[in-house]
């Protein structure tokens, strides 16, 4: 049996992602999709990808750009931008690296450089952050895509009727968030929660956390969504 799993934002949570992976067994005919922001935040981002790299002998894993990895890529290009991103996360993941983005090897880059800006099947599909309903997935902004949270006025259906997999917004409890046409399965694992695994088919959801911990539940029933108060912007600090 193919499975289409999705993984939620890691941010340098190595101990929980390794657990995880034990819990999943990934096999060939699985396809993971990686959520974006691997790194910043917690303090194992360099075995993050160590981790993530050798996923991809393991199954059909495809990376995604978060927010974080866009920040990290530009820090490498100028001091400006190095010191933006050291401010909003990325001084752990350069601690990872001994101190000095200089240690970062060429096989991570080349790594983060194939992360793609999202993934569709024929019933869902998967983005960092956020998206405009009316537009195919070719055409989103990236303001969208990778930097505005999902908050009070979470966007509405996406006009091609696929369910949203997205992370980026922490979920500060723990769980899943399920709106129906959206799923937001960032559950803060760098802030003392989970990390999340979502079998996208039958609803499992998988957690680990830095202690090592394991639990496994179930996509909970959709929450009410009024589509007349929905907005596609929230306003707020997007980091
Ligand atoms: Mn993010």
């Amino acid at each position: 049996m193919s499975r289409t799993i999705a993984i939620g934002d890691i941010h340098g949570c190595g101990t929980a992602l390794e657990r995880l992976l034990e819990e999943i067994q990934p096999s060939k005919s699985d396809v993971i999709v990686g959520l974006g922001d691997y790194v910043d935040r917690g303090m194992e981002s360099a075995r993050v990808i160590e981790i993530l790299i050798d996923l991809v002998a393991k199954c059909r894993f495809v990376p995604l750009i978060g927010n974080h990895e866009i920040m990290m890529f530009k820090a490498l290009q100028s001091q400006q931008e190095f010191d933006f991103w050291f401010q909003h996360g990325g001084s752990t993941t350069v601690a990872s690296y001994g101190g000095r983005i200089q240690n970062i090897p060429q096989h991570h880059t080349t790594f983060l450089s194939h992360c793609q800006r999202f993934f569709e099947t024929d019933r869902y599909f998967f983005v960092h952050a956020n998206y405009q309903p009316d537009l195919p997935l070719v055409d989103q902004p990236d303001q969208l895509l990778f930097w505005e949270h999902i908050l009070a006025y979470p966007p509405p259906p996406h006009y091609t009727g696929k369910t949203a997999i997205v992370g980026h917004t922490p979920q500060i409890e723990g769980f899943v968030r399920n709106l129906d046409h959206v799923r937001i399965i960032d559950t803060f694992c760098y802030g003392d929660q989970w990390l999340t695994a979502h079998d996208v088919h039958s609803g499992e959801i998988f957690q680990t956390n830095n202690n090592g911990e394991f639990r496994k539940s179930w996509l909970d029933p959709p929450e009410f969504y009024d589509e007349d108060f929905s907005e596609s912007h929230d306003n707020a600090s997007d980091f």
